[in-house]
């Protein structure tokens, strides 16, 4: 195998591991809660070769879906390569033939209109079937049983779009998924797709509109009325591109804006607000009505949060300098104004969780990592180059309510949320450590959080006999949903 490159992007918790690996009836700690049956998938990125050129960005890595398994309170572990266009065509060759982050123009001719993307960014489930998924291109279904990649989906040929959000949102009543695609029509077209599959899982509502300008939306989010697309500075052109340059240059004077439609309207019937100049997000928590007025929860941060795009940009922002934090804005659909109200209502982090039942509806809880300087020195590794120490549980009418703080030399990642059955009963959060044991050594565990009081001690610790490659986002799958998808 060829080495990789000693950068940032390839060390600490990135270090590569590119192997699939099973592991069986791994050591617990603790006792595993009856209630945790089920599938933690996660979507792990892992290059299989080193870059074509000098350097990459942890983004443009080959998918790998991760299963951690619950059964009768035992768990195994097993992770494969998702087989892509890419990943196949780059495993014939024994080397990568695909250039830089989102830019086809720096790829081997050999692959020329080949699929380039990597799929690994979120495991998704819905209506039976699991999907590993990435915004520049369309999904992978995936066998939930075997991990074996099935192949690009394209909802039995209904979908027009190119690409798929790797963010979702499902209602938990309806159990529509609302999802949207941008770069719809082409590399760096302002053209996004707005998506609905009904609860068997058929496409029945894809509409494009076009937005200000070409911009990196990796996340929206639906209330029980609309559907809302943010939309923030980080912009793409073809032309710089052509080039040899980066998909993405953050414009830190340029406005922000936030697209509202109605759910299942027609595209006409858009509204736009104004925010902010400068400003990003990468995830958002939860957005609401209340009366006429719209609520959406975000982490928002005062430029982009990732240093390669700063650097791109030519932004001297070190990520200490950079400013922000769990943001409500708010919008009133019943006035024909422009603004957005912001507050903010949480301490900074990202990756958040809110209980399934409460997507798009009023919440009185949710999690997120943060960082939290008292619990000593963090680990190195992720796309901003180092990873959260703590974990935050959140009231948004009350701000934080729980801090779980990892010790020195420990990460935590994006946590899953088990329901409880009984009712009135919080559930159960699942998340992977890292932890530094030494030099350039790491260890993983799967720790299992009462999800009342995530600072309480684990109520079980699951250990791997070899570290993890740390997560991007992750989704639980109930065995009994499972099954009945095996029986369908
Ligand atoms: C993110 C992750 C991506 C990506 C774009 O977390 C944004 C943000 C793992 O891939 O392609
Ligand atoms: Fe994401």
């Amino acid at each position: 195998m060829s080495a990789f490159p000693r950068t940032a992007q390839f060390m600490g918790l990135n270090e590569p591991i590119s192997r699939e690996a099973s592991h069986h009836d791994l050591k617990v700690e603790g006792r595993i809660p009856a209630e945790i049956e089920g599938d933690f998938f996660r979507a792990v990125p892992d290059p299989q070769h080193a870059p074509l050129h000098d350097n990459d960005v942890v983004l443009s890595a080959d998918g790998m879906i991760s299963r951690i398994r619950f059964r009768g309170g035992k768990v195994d572990h097993d992770v494969r390569y998702v087989r892509t266009a890419r990943w196949l065509a780059e495993q014939q060759a024994g080397k990568s033939l695909f250039g830089r982050y989102r830019n086809p123009f720096t790829d081997d001719s050999s692959v020329e209109g080949v699929d380039r993307t990597v799929a690994n960014t979120t495991p998704v489930w819905h209506a039976g079937r699991l999907y590993m998924t990435k915004e520049d291109g369309r999904a992978y279904e995936i066998d939930p049983e075997t991990l074996d990649t099935r192949g690009s989906w394209d909802w039995h040929g209904a979908l027009r779009s190119q690409t798929m959000t790797a963010h979702v949102r499902i209602d938990p009543e309806t159990r529509e998924m609302f999802f949207f695609g941008y770069e719809a029509g082409g590399i760096c077209s302002r053209d996004v797709a707005y998506c609905i599959a009904d609860a068997a899982g058929e496409l029945v509502y894809e509409q494009w509109f076009e937005t200000p300008y070409c911009a990196m939306i990796h996340d929206f989010a639906i209330s029980e009325k609309y559907a809302i697309f943010p939309i923030f500075p980080t912009t793409a052109d073809v032309e710089r591109l052509k080039t040899g340059g980066p998909h993405w240059v953050h414009e830190q004077e340029r406005e922000s804006w936030l697209g509202v439609l109605p759910r299942h309207g027609d595209v006409s019937a858009m509204r736009w607000f104004k925010g902010p100049a400068g400003v990003s997000a990468y995830h958002i928590l939860n957005a609401f009505d209340e009366g006429g007025k719209l609520h959406i929860d975000m982490c928002l941060s005062s430029t982009n949060a990732f240093g390669f795009i700063r650097e791109d940009s030519g932004l001297d922002i070190p990520l200490p300098s950079i400013t922000g934090g769990l943001t409500r804005w708010t919008v009133d659909m019943d006035s024909d104004g422009e603004e957005i109200e912001s507050r903010e209502i949480g301490p900074p982090g990202d990756l958040p969780r809110v209980r399934d039942k409460d997507q798009g509806r009023p919440y009185d809880l949710a999690w997120y990592p943060t960082m939290n300087m008292a619990g000593g020195m963090p680990l190195m590794g992720g796309p901003v180059g180092i990873a959260f120490n703590a974990l935050v549980a959140i009231d948004p009418a009350r701000g934080p309510v729980g801090m779980l703080t990892m010790p020195p030399l420990h990460a935590i990642h994006e946590p899953v949320h088990v329901p409880a059955t009984m009712e009135g009963q919080k559930g159960w959060l699942i998340a992977t450590i890292d932890r530094m044991d030494g030099p350039d050594t790491y260890s993983s565990e799967v720790w299992i959080l009462d999800a009342r009081d995530i600072a309480a001690p684990p109520v079980a610790k699951v250990k791997l006999p070899e570290r993890l490659k740390p997560q991007v986002h992750g989704w639980w799958v109930p065995k009994a949903e499972l099954e009945r998808a095996k029986a369908a």
